[in-house]
């Protein structure tokens, strides 16, 4: 018999939520974490991420979103934190854009309450924004945003409570599984710890930590920029202002949020999949003023208040599959002693709590009742370099 139950490798979005619904389930977990807790070196970072439910990725998505949005209103109230704001969210693009065209089918599939609004009735609605006449946008009022650092924050202290043992600082080295698949052995820089099962969240160390899953992972380096507005925060407030995914003609997506941090907290907006290769152990965390100038230049026309001045600039990293949908599963290699949760290429973090549940029915069942056909780690997509999708 082992000391625990279950290791839980990695404790980001991901890692700290499975951590949580593996211990209130009764389950002796023990969670292990390179950095400290609610860290800025992943992907798990930078004070905001949107939820939507209209989901242009594909409506397979869709009913593990709206699990997800009932987790996090429990996670709300079982730790009396604020962690999502609905202020609504436009998708913008031409019609026939994958932002716009993938959104509406999933809304039309799921049954999901939205607006179509042309661009007109976006500048009317929305000063702050300005399509052009070609442009369209689904609105969905249910959009926001939530806070991952309090998401984060929020799964570990409730992990605690239910008993799991978290230990920060304490980067894993390898893992290995134990003969006849009895259990694992995870090496650690300061220690070796066994279980009956692992489960591996390991952001964007998947390609080092999941190599011999053969898939391919691009880990990116992502910038999130603040700007403050020209004229004031006022017209950003997020009583006012939606987030928003825009899509131009040649298939590049923004993204960008309310101004959240206050009137001189700037309004954060970034490039959506539009990164550069890197290595976790060295991305470049220095973001240059060529950079500022093309994320300036994206909002100009679109909203002219922006980019007013750059307050500051922060990176994060995508690890992103071929087919940019996710990998979650019991490892294919070890099926009975590890999953994975991992290539969430950049889209992951609204799931993080029903990717929680996920983990946990994985781990301890081998089977879990949500629809996870798309994540299968077998599939062919993994196999070959990753292309940017067409729109
Ligand atoms: O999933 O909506 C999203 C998103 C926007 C930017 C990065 N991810």
């Amino acid at each position: 018999p082992h000391p625990r139950d279950v290791i839980v490798l990695g404790l980001g979005g991901m890692g700290s939520a499975a951590a949580y619904h593996l211990a209130a389930r009764g389950h002796r977990v023990l969670g292990l974490e390179r950095f400290g807790p609610a860290h800025h070196r992943g992907s798990s970072h930078g004070g905001s991420r949107i939820v939507r439910q209209s989901y242009f990725e594909d409506p397979a998505y869709v009913p593990l979103l709206l699990r997800s949005y009932e987790l996090f209103a429990k996670l709300e109230h079982d730790t009396g934190r604020s962690i999502a704001t609905l202020c609504g969210g436009v998708m913008v693009g031409r019609p026939e854009s994958r932002t716009v065209s993938g959104s509406l089918r999933s809304a039309r599939q799921w049954d999901l309450p939205h607006e179509m609004l042309d661009a007109a009735e976006v500048r009317r609605r929305f000063p702050t924004l300005t399509p052009a006449d070609d442009e369209v946008a689904l609105y969905e009022a249910r959009a926001g945003f939530v806070r991952p650092e309090s998401t984060v924050a929020a799964h570990l202290q409730l992990a605690q409570q239910a008993g799991a043992e978290l230990r920060f600082e304490e980067p894993v080295t390898r893992w290995e599984v134990l003969p006849g698949g009895r259990g694992v052995r995870v090496h650690t820089t300061d220690d070796v710890y066994s279980a009956g099962h692992l489960v591996v969240c390991p952001g964007a160390w998947a390609p080092g930590l999941l190599a011999g899953l053969g898939a391919h992972f691009t880990v990116e380096r992502q910038v999130m920029y603040w700007f403050r507005p020209r004229g004031g925060s006022a017209p950003f407030a997020p009583e006012r202002h939606p987030v928003y995914v825009w899509e131009d003609a040649e298939g590049v997506q923004i993204y960008g949020f309310p101004a959240i941090e206050g009137p001189d907290g700037g309004a954060k907006t970034a490039f959506f999949r539009k990164g550069s290769p890197c290595d976790p152990e060295t991305v470049e965390r220095t973001v240059t003023e060529a950079e500022s100038a093309a994320m300036a230049a994206q909002l100009r026309t679109r909203l002219p208040q922006l980019p007013g001045s750059l307050r500051k600039a922060v990176t994060c990293m995508y690890t992103t599959t071929p087919d940019e949908h996710f990998v979650l599963a019991r490892h294919p290699l070890h099926p009975e002693a590890v999953t994975v949760a991992c290539g969430f290429s950049g889209h992951g973090f609204k799931f993080v709590p029903v990717v929680g549940e996920i983990v946990a029915d994985l781990a301890l069942n081998g089977t879990t009742e949500h629809p996870i056909a798309l994540f299968d780690p077998r599939r062919d997509a993994l196999r070959a370099p990753h292309r940017r999708l067409a729109t």
